[in-house]
């Protein structure tokens, strides 16, 4: 009986420098955990199986040989969980080394997008009237006859209600505008004095397309409506812009000119920014550049939307955004703005 109890004991202490001569070598996780079902696994684990003869034992065997068997698990136990560790930490420092990343590179640039050259000019246009105190508006691309010609007093023969200069949507009735002005009669309608907005926005004209017209074009328009307002309101406020726009040392000058919608009118240039006003190519050799029409709202205008002449006046104005941006940016081809060609987007 001696005999057997030491063989059993010997068994354990050969179990135990083997599995640990086994674990030495062992560097990668897949392994241990193998070695770790193959000697202390609970089903079919090597120590379990010397286990399974403790029932045949006396009473007085049973502690020596349970001490042993706790004792050989307890170091397995503890080894493989050192080795465990030992594996984590080189398998991080692997993945560290693997996954490195050099600080010192420089940094990958994002293609960042921009604004449209004509989204930024309309911006800087109303904002510049903004601080003024204007309000922006927009309005719709489909109006009808009567708030596109009628209500600005533009009269049946006049050229623009022409059917071959107008898109016609129905036959003079409805229309895609050519102007932004429609908005600005449907604002006296619903509101009343005082009136300060901008309004920005597409327009449509059937016109022959050459390098500085399009069928579609863009337009601000702006309207003020007070019981005081002058002439030299429409000059102050119209100079402003300009200098804010173009610069302070450009100069400003009115010419009389004609517009149904505006009695007296005229039309605003600006002194020509390449020669200073001495003439070059680019302003004709007249030292002068038209940026746009403006004029006091016909009489004729105000009764259209039900407010009093005698008690309101006020003053108008418009501008081509395409116009002003190819002054502003130096750009001599109004079909680039539409082209979608990215070398043009990309140099504003
Ligand atoms: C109302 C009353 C008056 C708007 C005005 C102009 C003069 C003008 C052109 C500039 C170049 C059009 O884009 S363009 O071809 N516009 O010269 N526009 S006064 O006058 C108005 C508008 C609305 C109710």
């Amino acid at each position: 009986m001696v005999g057997q109890l030491e063989q059993l004991l010997g068994q354990l202490d050969a179990l135990r420098v083997r599995a640990l001569e086994e674990l030495e070598p062992i560097n990668s996780s897949a392994d241990l955990e193998e070695w770790d079902t193959r000697y202390l696994g609970r089903n079919r684990g090597e120590l379990k199986s010397l286990s399974s003869v403790m029932p045949k034992l006396t009473k007085e065997e049973r502690p020596v040989v349970g001490q042993r068997i706790n004792a050989v698990k307890t170091a397995l136990e503890r080894h493989l969980q050192e080795k465990r560790e030992e594996l984590k930490q080189r398998e991080l420092l692997l993945a560290l080394e693997r996954e490195r990343i050099d600080v010192t590179l420089p940094g990958r640039a994002l293609p960042v997008g921009k604004m449209h050259p004509l989204s930024r000019t309309i911006l800087e246009v109303t904002e510049i009237f903004a601080r003024m105190g204007f309000s922006v508006v927009q309005g719709l691309e489909v109006e009808d006859d009567y708030h596109n010609f009628q209500g600005l007093n533009i009269p049946t023969d006049h050229p623009a209600r022409d059917m071959q200069d107008t898109f016609w949507v129905s036959p003079e009735q409805i229309l895609l505008r050519t102007q932004t002005s429609p908005m600005q009669i449907r604002t006296m309608e619903q509101s009343e004095p005082p009136v300060r907005v901008v309004v920005p926005g597409k327009v449509y004209r059937n016109e022959d397309i050459d390098a500085t017209h399009e069928a579609m074009f863009h337009q601000i328009e702006g309207l003020l409506i007070d019981e005081v307002c002058t002439m030299a309101d429409l000059k102050g406020c119209l100079e402003r812009f300009a200098h804010e726009m173009f610069g302070p040392e450009r100069r400003v000058r009115f010419r009389g000119s004609y517009f149904p919608f505006t009695e007296p009118s005229a039309e605003m240039d600006i002194s020509c920014g390449l020669c200073d006003g001495k003439g070059c190519r680019s302003c004709k050799y007249s030292g002068w550049l038209e940026i746009l029409g403006s004029g006091m709202v016909h009489p004729q205008v105000l009764r259209n939307v039900g407010y009093d002449p005698k008690k309101y006046r006020g003053f108008a104005f418009g501008m081509g955004v395409e116009r002003i941006a190819m002054l502003k940016y130096g750009i001599g081809e109004i079909r680039l703005f539409s082209g979608n060609d990215l070398r043009f987007l990309r140099q504003l």
